[in-house]
Formats: C-alpha cells, sequence, structure tokens
C-alpha cells in the first residue's frame, strides 16, 4: 500500500522539516509507503524542487514518488492526507479582516481542489495560521466532503503544555497525560491541566505540594506560558517554531490514521459539544478511533475553566462572522 500525501507550503520552514520525517516513516508507520505532492505558489518552487532533490538523496526506502507543482488539481490528486502547511502570514499592519481574506483566498480555493481531486476518504490537517478559522473555510469551499474530515493542529500547544507540566513536577514528559487543548490555536487558547493523569495518577495532589496556589499558578505562571511559547520562541531564536511545529503535525497526523490509547487534542468540527457552536472548528480533548476524530464527552469544566474556553469559543465565533461577512463560507 502507498499513501499519496500532500504538503502545502512544501518549500517553507515547516515544509522542510516535515517532509525528511514523514519520508522516515515517522508519521505513518515503518511499513507504509508514501507519495508525496509537494504544492507551492510559483515563489516557493524552487525550494519544494530542492527539497525534493534532497529527498531523492535521502534514499529512503518507504519513499515511492515525490512530485512538486503549483497546481492545486495536480497537487492533491488522490490524496489520503492533506497537510495544508502554507498560509498567508500576518504581515505588519495587517487588520485581522485582511488577514482572514488572504488566507480566504488560499483555503476556499484549496478546500474546493481538494474536493474536486482527492480521494473520497481524504483527511485534512490545516496548520496555516489562523488554523482553526482556515479549516472553517477550507471545509465550507469543500462540496461532498464532510466537515468532520478537516482538522486544526493544536498538537503542539498540547506538547507544550504537557512538557511544562512535567518540567513543574519534575517527571518524564512520557509520564504526563490528558492535557487537552480547548477552543483556538491562539494567545486565548486553554490548556486544561484539570484531569491531568501522573504516571495514571490525578496531578492535583502532586501539584498543589509544588507550587501551592494552583490557581494563581495556572492563571499567572502556566497558561501564559503556553499560550505565549509561540512568542518566546521568536523572541529567543529570532524566528518561529519550526521543527516543534513539523514534529506536531506528525503526531497529530499519526494518531488520526493509527489511533490513540488516550486522550490527544485536535480542532475539529462541533456538533454542539460543551456547549460550543455547532459547525466551529474548535480544539476539544479528542481520541481518534477506526480514522475519526471522537470528542472525548462527559466531562465537567469547573466554573474557571468554563469561563475560559468560552472566551476563545467567542473568538471563534468572531473569527467565523467575520469570513461570513466575507463571504469566505
Ligand atoms: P514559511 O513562510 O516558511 O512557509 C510557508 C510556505 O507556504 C512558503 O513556502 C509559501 O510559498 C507557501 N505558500 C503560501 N501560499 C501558498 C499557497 N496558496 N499554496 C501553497 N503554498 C503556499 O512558514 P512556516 O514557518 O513554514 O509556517 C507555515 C504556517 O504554519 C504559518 O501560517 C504559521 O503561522 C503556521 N504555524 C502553525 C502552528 C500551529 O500550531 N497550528 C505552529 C507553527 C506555525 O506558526
Amino acid at each position: 500500500m502507498t499513501t499519496t500525501i500532500t504538503i502545502t507550503g512544501a518549500g517553507g520552514q515547516i515544509g522542510y522539516a516535515l517532509l525528511f520525517r514523514i519520508a522516515a516513516g515517522d508519521m505513518l508507520g515503518p511499513d507504509e509507503h508514501v507519495r508525496l505532492r509537494l504544492l507551492e505558489i510559483p515563489a516557493g518552487l524552487g525550494a519544494a524542487e530542492g527539497a525534493a532533490l534532497e529527498l531523492q538523496d535521502g534514499a529512503f526506502p518507504l519513499l515511492d514518488d515525490v512530485e512538486v507543482t503549483d497546481d492545486p488539481a495536480v497537487g492533491f490528486a488522490g490524496a489520503d492526507h492533506a497537510l495544508l502547511v502554507g498560509s498567508r502570514p500576518r504581515g505588519p499592519g495587517m487588520e485581522r479582516g485582511d488577514l482572514l481574506a488572504a488566507n480566504g483566498a488560499i483555503f476556499g480555493p484549496q478546500g474546493a481542489a481538494i474536493a474536486a481531486n482527492a480521494a473520497s476518504g481524504v483527511r485534512v490537517t490545516v496548520v496555516g495560521n489562523p488554523a482553526n478559522t482556515n479549516a472553517l473555510i477550507a471545509a465550507a469551499a469543500a462540496d461532498g466532503v464532510p466537515a468532520e474530515q478537516f482538522s486544526a493542529l493544536t498538537r503542539l500547544d498540547e506538547n507544550r503544555a504537557r512538557a511544562q507540566l512535567a518540567a513543574a513536577l519534575e517527571v518524564p514528559v512520557a509520564s504526563v497525560r490528558r492535557v487537552p487543548i480547548w477552543g483556538n490555536h491562539s494567545a486565548t487558547q486553554f490548556p486544561d491541566v484539570g484531569h491531568a493523569l501522573i504516571d495514571g495518577r490525578p496531578a492535583a495532589d502532586a501539584l498543589a505540594a509544588r507550587v501551592g496556589d494552583v490557581d494563581a499558578w495556572l492563571g499567572e505562571t502556566f497558561i501564559p506560558r503556553v499560550a505565549g511559547r509561540g512568542a518566546e520562541i521568536i523572541s529567543v531564536r529570532g524566528s518561529s517554531s519550526v521543527a516543534s511545529a513539523a514534529s506536531a503535525t506528525i503526531d497529530h497526523v499519526r494518531s488520526w490514521a493509527l489511533g490513540t490509547d488516550d486522550w490527544t487534542s485536535a480542532g475539529v468540527v462541533s456538533h454542539g459539544e460543551y456547549g460550543v457552536p455547532e459547525g466551529l472548528i474548535c480544539s476539544f480533548p479528542v481520541e481518534s478511533v477506526a480514522g475519526r476524530w471522537r470528542i472525548v464527552e462527559g466531562l465537567q469544566p469547573d466554573a474557571g475553566a468554563r469561563t475560559r474556553i468560552d472566551a476563545s469559543v467567542a473568538e471563534l465565533v468572531d473569527e467565523r462572522d467575520a469570513v461570513r461577512r466575507l463571504g469566505l463560507i
């Protein structure tokens, strides 16, 4: 079996960090052959073609074929997975409406091209920001493809949250489970430690013993650190997160394709779960079962958690209303 994977923005930074991990089998496992289609705009074709040459030089046993194109119909042809990484970043002085409009011009046509050309069971992962709303736009334009086949990346936020909790408790990150992200992939996101487990035991007591006032630590240290980690990376590294974002993308798609044995996080379409308006692409605690995301239901967020979830969902509603006004959905 060969799986066809389309990567948009493949000539960019995250693309470069992603391609070699996919070709090495990190995403779909050591037995799955892959065919890569690198979709770029004309300005990015050279970088994507260079990456394709290097992929050839990697002599990856699982890599059957690489194709570089700037034609979405060719790029998405037969795609089983589409990783939508290329997007329009916010430029200096750009208003949110301009940003959403510029991305609508990318993700709308890509959604339509996916519907027309990809495999019927295609699974679409949106990385390019604003990821949730770009996923909403692409799903709306993909006639005939269920919105459940689209998801937005919040796994990087979850990985950051697990790592910060592990550091605070001085335990290995592998000991930390169930730290879902709720809401938008933005500064309003809510990384939720309310259900966290450390080696299978609730984290609450260990956390209180370590940090004292848990609510103060969450509000003043943990949540701002996780939500502001992207900005922290930019200030220390001089450019945005790349390898960690690519790694989280690999984690996300692997979970989706191969299943999970516990909760993770993804921006998925709401059917009204937890009072989130139907149709929004919102990050929830999810599991992946038989190749589909399933929102973990029955949790009871406390009042503080509810306030934070509501604030992030309100931001998603604003973004949805803005793209509706622009006629993008
Ligand atoms: P780069 O600017 O290095 O690469 C973007 C690439 O996309 C460029 O090569 C560009 O030519 C290409 N591109 C632009 N429009 C395209 C189109 N219509 N079709 C195909 N390709 C197109 O950015 P990079 O650092 O790779 O980041 C990519 C995106 O990931 C950004 O939107 C960024 O904000 C987003 N991120 C999302 C994260 C998440 O957790 N969801 C975290 C990391 C990252 O910030």
